[in-house]
């Protein structure tokens, strides 16, 4: 149960042996391209656990998804760094990181990012790729992002209004802009303007004249001189990186219900944050993909509209927000809580096939007499639902099954072995590995970096 140290000798992203050091044989043995991905819908903390594997990979990936995406992160020092769009192996000095063909890059944002770990001591140059197949997302994306949420009324989605559903689309409708369009500013003109044009077209309200257009275009000629240095064919350097035998993690963002095709469509994000948008958002094999690590919070949490079946809508639900400091990374909107939905998990397993979990936040639950765990859906006539619905309406109306069990009084922030925790905290950890078949490797004490025990 307990971590078992082994020597590991790690090879840098420049080739070149640099350390060794002790490391838990859980994380020593993950396969040579290995994911993190969010198992319900965001935030369960996937940015904390890529930083603490990143040490034992050369590179770090992220596939989807752009700069809705909040990754917090504590360093050694307890300095929070909140990642949008570098990802999070970036404060390991010897990880590459590399933004794949699948996300949608702002580069306003970007270099902001950049300039801000920068003057943290963190340095980006000659660490990170940014693939030349990526879509480029623009402040008018960001624009109808917020009039599209405007128009839907009532039925807003909640997004980040950060541009990411109208950038995917004008990728998917196929007049979307390149980061290897930058090397083409002969052209990049005229592709704006189409752009634009189709823009304003759309929406009343989004007015661009020729002096909009020169702007952007000036603007974008110093971004694409400015990025240069970062671009980089990714797909084939993640493939070179594989046959060198190099480590690649791939960082999701969001999670699988948000995912377009199979979260609770549509108050979903644009993207796929599950296992199949780690091929398409870097160019990578299915069978080359091997340990896929799911993320997930001792309760749940959402951002946004849509439904949440196992909501809690009382005090409870604030005692979570408050004491999992439940509010946006990128947002700062107060994020919703409610119990653990063992039933969107097993649902999330299914299609990731994930090899282990994380729970994190099991230090939140620390002080509640009771837990519930959401077990099963039912109809309002009783009949069980068998899998996750498709239709909201079915969702919504759906009543959820919960097993209560004993909560725990004691802090465990502190605790490092599993046998120290609480009896009570360690059947709850049990209990959920039984109910979704899936082991939980790696369960979360706290926010900062040794916060971690290996079960
Ligand atoms: P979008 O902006 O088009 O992707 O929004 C569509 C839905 O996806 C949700 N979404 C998220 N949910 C949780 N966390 C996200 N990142 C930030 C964070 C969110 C924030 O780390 O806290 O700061 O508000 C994220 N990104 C997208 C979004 O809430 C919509 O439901
Ligand atoms: P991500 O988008 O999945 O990376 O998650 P976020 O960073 O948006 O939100 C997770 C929040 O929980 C961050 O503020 C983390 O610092 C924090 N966090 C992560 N793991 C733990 C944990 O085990 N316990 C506590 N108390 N906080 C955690
Ligand atoms: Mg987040």
């Amino acid at each position: 149960v307990i971590v078992c140290s082994t020597k590991a000798v790690t090879p840098s992203p420049l080739g070149v042996v640099v350390q060794t050091r002790d490391v838990p044989e859980r994380i020593g043995s993950l396969s040579q391209v290995s994911g993190v991905l969010g198992s319900q819908w965001g935030d369960e903390g996937k940015g904390k656990l890529v930083d603490i594997l990143a040490g034992h990979f050369d590179i770090v990936a992220r596939c989807q998804g752009g700069a809705n995406a909040g990754h917090t992160i504590y360093n050694s020092e307890g300095k929070k760094f909140a990642l949008h769009l570098v990802p999070s192996g970036i404060l390991n000095e010897e990880t590459l990181c590399v933004i794949g063909n699948g996300v949608v890059v702002h580069l306003p944002g970007l270099f902001k990012e950049i300039e801000g770990l920068e003057s943290n001591g963190v340095s980006c140059k000659g660490r990170m790729l940014v693939s030349d197949r990526a879509h480029l997302l623009f402040d008018f994306h960001q624009e109808i992002d917020g009039l599209r949420e405007h128009e839907l009324g009532n039925l807003f989605i909640g997004t980040t209004k950060r541009g990411i559903g109208p950038c995917y689309s004008s990728k998917v409708i196929r007049n979307g802009i390149r980061v290897c369009d930058l090397r083409h500013m002969d052209t990049f003109p005229q592709k704006l303007d189409l752009l634009l044009a189709d823009a304003a077209s759309r929406f009343q309200g989004f007015d661009y004249g020729p002096n909009v257009l020169r702007e952007e275009v000036d603007r974008y000629k110093r971004f694409a001189e400015r990025l240069e240095p970062y671009i980089a064919d990714t797909v084939h350097f993640v493939n070179e990186s594989i046959s060198q035998k190099k480590k690649i993690l791939v960082e999701g963002g969001q999670a699988t219900m948000l995912d377009i095709d199979f979260g609770t469509y549509p108050f979903v994000t644009s993207s796929s944050p599950s296992a199949g948008g780690i091929c398409t958002g870097l160019g990578i094999a299915p069978g080359v993909l091997g340990d896929l690590i799911g993320v997930v919070k001792a309760y749940t949490t959402r951002v946004g509209s849509g439904p949440f079946p196992t909501e809690i809508l009382g005090t409870d639900g604030d005692f979570l927000r408050l004491k999992g400091k439940e509010f946006g990374t990128t947002t700062n909107r107060p994020r919703r809580c409610g119990w653990l939905d063992l039933v969107a998990l097993k649902y999330c397993c299914l299609i990731n096939g994930f090899s282990s979990l994380n729970l994190t936040k099991l230090d939140v639950l620390s002080d509640l007499k009771e837990i519930k765990l959401g077990v099963g859906y039912r109809l309002a006539d009783g009949t069980p639902i068998k899998s996750f619905p498709a239709d909201l309406r079915v969702l919504e109306q759906s009543i959820v099954d919960y097993e209560v069990v004993p909560g725990w009084q004691d802090d465990i922030s502190k605790v490092r072995k599993y046998a120290d925790l609480p009896l009570a905290a360690r059947r709850y950890v049990e209990r959920i590995e039984e109910l979704v078949g899936v082991p939980i490797h790696y369960i979360g004490t706290g926010p900062g970096r040794d916060d971690l025990i290996f079960k």
